[in-house]
């Protein structure tokens, strides 16, 4: 079996520390969101991402693609988010830059200062989302991002503040993602639509309203199962988007709280048992769809004429057989640009 090289659309790749403890916490009973209004989830990483140095925080990232690249991954898309202040979010970016250059995977970078409202701002959260506005300008000039993304969800940011930071980015220049419908259906596939972003994330709960919206537009709907899967949630209810024509990019959500994973395989594997997705279904949404989903169709996601020479070879007869047998690594050997940069 030869693949295009995989493509990772959604990561949250640069970050310190890691969340076990959590893992045990919610096997008690406690949900993804208690932990977070506990100051614990994205805020207990802000702490250990703000800690950690640049030089550390390559070295943790550089592991992490190290093990995306053996799964046949050759691009992904990494957010910040988990600085919440100026220094620490371009600390990230130039984590994801840093990266870029040093080793085969390409990174396509986005702006998530929106991923969580610190606690010292708890209560006057409007002051928070002017301290976002404000650091746009200073992460388009220094070309350190390309999108621009925020946690829209009920606790998090709302519908009204998700559009007020999301439209002052695409004023700037900057390309749009949306966190949206996670945990609760508050209407962020709608604004995906309304705002023409490039890909809406997650969309477990989305509702009717919000697949007509998507339906209605290029938005790529970006599923990521594993979440689902980690966090014991519904699946998004992808059979009904793609019935409806909405167009799907399956990627890992990488990240230390809700998907603590770089398998993309396994993720594969995940969206055809339990979104029963084709196979053509899944290798669409982890190529070309990935592509689309961060603005890289012209250069990645197929084979052609043109494109990278980003390839994988696989260990098995079938695509089948690759969404079947399931948590191991498929891989024979990834070809990044043309060189073989991996084999097994
Ligand atoms: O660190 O929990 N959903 N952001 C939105 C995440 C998950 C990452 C995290
Ligand atoms: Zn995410």
């Amino acid at each position: 079996m030869v693949t295009p090289g995989l493509i990772d659309s959604h990561t949250h790749l640069v970050h310190g520390g890691s969340r076990e403890n959590e893992m045990f916490l919610k096997a008690k009973g406690a949900t993804y969101m208690d932990i977070l209004n506990a100051g614990g989830g994205i805020l207990s990483t802000v702490k250990a991402t703000k800690k950690a140095t640049k030089e550390e925080l390559v070295e943790k990232a550089k592991d992490s693609l190290k093990k995306m690249l053996t799964f046949g991954v050759t691009t992904i898309e990494s957010k910040s988010g988990y600085g919440l202040d100026l220094e620490t979010e371009i600390k990230q970016l130039e984590v994801n830059k840093i990266l870029d250059k040093e080793q085969p995977i390409d990174i396509v970078s986005t702006f998530m200062g929106a991923h969580a409202i610190p606690q010292e701002y708890r209560g006057h959260e409007e002051e928070f989302i002017k301290k976002i506005i404000k650091m746009l300008p200073i992460i388009k000039e220094r070309n350190l991002a390309e999108f621009c993304d925020i946690f829209c969800e009920h606790g998090i940011f709302s519908i009204e503040q998700s559009k007020e930071i999301l439209k002052e980015a695409k004023k700037l220049g900057f390309k749009l993602k949306i966190h949206a419908d996670e945990i609760e259906s508050i209407g962020g596939a709608e604004l995906a639509g309304e705002l023409e972003t490039t890909s809406s994330e997650h969309l477990m709960a989305i509702s009717e309203k919000g697949i007509l919206a998507l339906k209605n537009s290029k938005v790529i709907a970006n599923i990521l199962p594993g979440t689902s899967f980690y966090l014991k949630k519904e699946y998004a209810p992808v059979r009904k988007m793609i019935e409806q024509g909405v167009q799907i990019a399956l990627s890992t959500d990488y990240n230390p709280g809700s998907c603590p994973s770089e398998n993309l395989q396994l993720i594969m594997q995940i969206a055809a048992l339990y979104l029963n997705m084709s196979p053509i279904e899944v290798i669409k949404a982890v190529t070309i769809n990935g592509a689309k989903s961060i603005n890289r169709e012209s250069e990645v996601g197929s084979i052609e004429i043109g494109k990278k020479a980003d390839l994988v070879i696989f260990n098995s007869k079938s695509l089948e057989y690759i969404l079947y047998h399931f948590g191991i690594n498929h891989t024979k050997m990834v070809i990044k640009n043309g060189k073989i940069v991996y084999e097994i």
